[in-house]
């Protein structure tokens, strides 16, 4: 008979090639040498961070599965998903950064941008000397994006942008904007646009008193009649499936990075549980906790499994949008109740900031909005499995 190791109990370590393992341990030194140190007063303070991107990239963690001529590692989505871990392990807000920056960023340009779109951003986008952010979601549309309101008209020379965009990651610091708009050009159709900051009529205020994500700087983005040439124009994608294929790699990290928040609540609250003692021995050894460590670690045990099945699926290109909805929607609500458990379990210290549940706690509740929500992606797989549409 095997042997059981409590924190890896079907041995996901064993199912990963030494190519992941050594960037996962990467990443997970620079997560925990770079990232944890400053994230307590982070959040406290609301600081805005644009520096940790150049370290990001500096580390590889940007873009790391984009082609190694466009300065990325060419690595699996497996690896992917387990920086996203690594990081969300330290914070929700900074794996929002980095997945920003690779999934809705670098990979909109690679996948849907010209050669010279290429190559004027994707190596500054990967070593972090750029910056990037992603503009779908609007005041009045956030779960329908086809209601979005932003247009795009012709003129002579390109295009000319004007809308809105709100709860936008990265954007009050960001370089570049991939941007969608209805085009007047395209019969209305959503395409993408490439946007820099500077250009005239483009704004990114920042969005204050955010109670969650508070490593993360969001804003908004307004288009004021923002005028672009044609070569702003991502021209090989038209419709939702531009922004949702972006969508797909995120939501997919998302899976991932989650229980790497569960992950560190999982273990804290073991930790405190052993640690504090209550009418002359450790709450640990009550039956009340064991069940919730019980819980805790079956939960992020099937969801790290599920996980690792759709990255492999994702890098044999087998990976179905429905599959990422399925371990973005349950591991994002089960890290949830993790954290709540956690926050419980460590009784009055659960709310100090110390002790970093809590803010996983908080953090966690954009998480299974964002992106599509929880109730979004159920709606998905209802339709999935019935063929009725139930959004409208
Ligand atoms: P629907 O009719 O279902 O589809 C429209 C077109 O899009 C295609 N499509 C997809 N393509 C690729 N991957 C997917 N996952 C796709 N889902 C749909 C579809 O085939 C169709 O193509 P075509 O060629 O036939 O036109 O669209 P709908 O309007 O009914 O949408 C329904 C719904 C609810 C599924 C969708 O709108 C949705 O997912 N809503 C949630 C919105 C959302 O996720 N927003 C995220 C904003 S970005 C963000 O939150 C970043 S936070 C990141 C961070 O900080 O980490
Ligand atoms: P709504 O769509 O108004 O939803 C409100 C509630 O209604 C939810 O519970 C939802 O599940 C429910 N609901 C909606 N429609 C239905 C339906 N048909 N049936 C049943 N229930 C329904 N967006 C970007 O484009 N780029 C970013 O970088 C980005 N970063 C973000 C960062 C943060 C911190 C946050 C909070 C959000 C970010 N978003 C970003 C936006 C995010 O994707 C949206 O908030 C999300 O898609 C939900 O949209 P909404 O807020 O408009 O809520």
């Amino acid at each position: 008979l095997g042997k059981f190791v409590w924190e890896d109990a079907l041995r996901l370590e064993s199912q990963l090639t030494e190519d992941e393992r050594m960037l996962r341990d990467a990443a997970a030194g620079f997560a925990q040498s770079t990232l944890q140190p400053r994230v307590i007063a982070a959040y406290r303070n609301e600081t805005s961070a644009p520096e940790l991107f150049a370290l990001m990239g500096e580390a590889g963690l940007l873009g790391a599965t984009l082609p190694e001529e466009y300065g990325g590692l060419g690595a699996s989505y497996v690896t992917y998903g387990l920086i996203a871990r690594e990081i969300e392990r330290v914070d929700s807000g900074y794996r929002s950064m980095m997945s920003v920056q690779s999934s809705l960023v670098i990979y909109p340009i690679y996948a849907y941008g010209s050669e010279e779109q290429r190559q004027k951003y994707l190596p500054g986008l990967a070593s972090g000397a750029l910056i990037g952010c992603f503009g779908l979601t609007e005041p009045d549309a956030g779960s329908d994006p086809a209601g979005m309101k932003t247009r795009a008209e012709k003129t002579a020379t390109g295009y000319r942008l004007t809308g809105a965009k709100m709860w936008i990651s990265n954007s009050p610091f960001a370089d570049v904007f991939v941007v969608w708009a209805k085009s007047d050009a395209h019969g209305g159709k959503i395409r993408g646009f490439v946007l820099e900051k500077g250009t005239k009529g483009l704004s990114a205020p920042k969005i204050e008193g955010k109670l969650s994500l508070r490593a993360s700087t969001t804003g908004e983005i307004v288009m004021d009649g923002v005028e672009v040439g044609e070569d702003a124009l991502l021209p090989y994608v038209e419709g939702l499936k531009g922004p949702f294929g972006c969508l797909n790699r995120a939501r997919y990290g998302i899976a991932w990075g989650v229980m790497g928040a569960a992950e560190f609540c999982w273990h804290a609250a073991r930790q405190y549980g052993l640690d504090r003692k209550q009418f002359d021995k450790p709450i640990a050894q009550t039956q009340l906790f064991q069940k919730k460590l019980a819980d805790m670690q079956t939960e992020i045990t099937l969801g790290l499994q599920a996980a690792l099945q759709v990255g492999r699926l994702m890098d044999e290109a087998q990976g179905a949008p429905e599959m990422i909805s399925l371990i973005k929607r349950n591991n994002c609500g089960k890290a949830l109740e993790i954290a709540r458990m956690a926050r419980d379990m460590h009784g009055g210290n659960g709310i100090a900031e110390e002790y970093q549940v809590i803010r996983h706690m908080m953090n966690l509740e954009t998480v299974n909005t964002y992106e599509g929500t929880h109730d979004i992606h159920a709606l998905i797989l209802g339709r999935a499995q019935t063929g009725l549409q139930a959004f409208f």
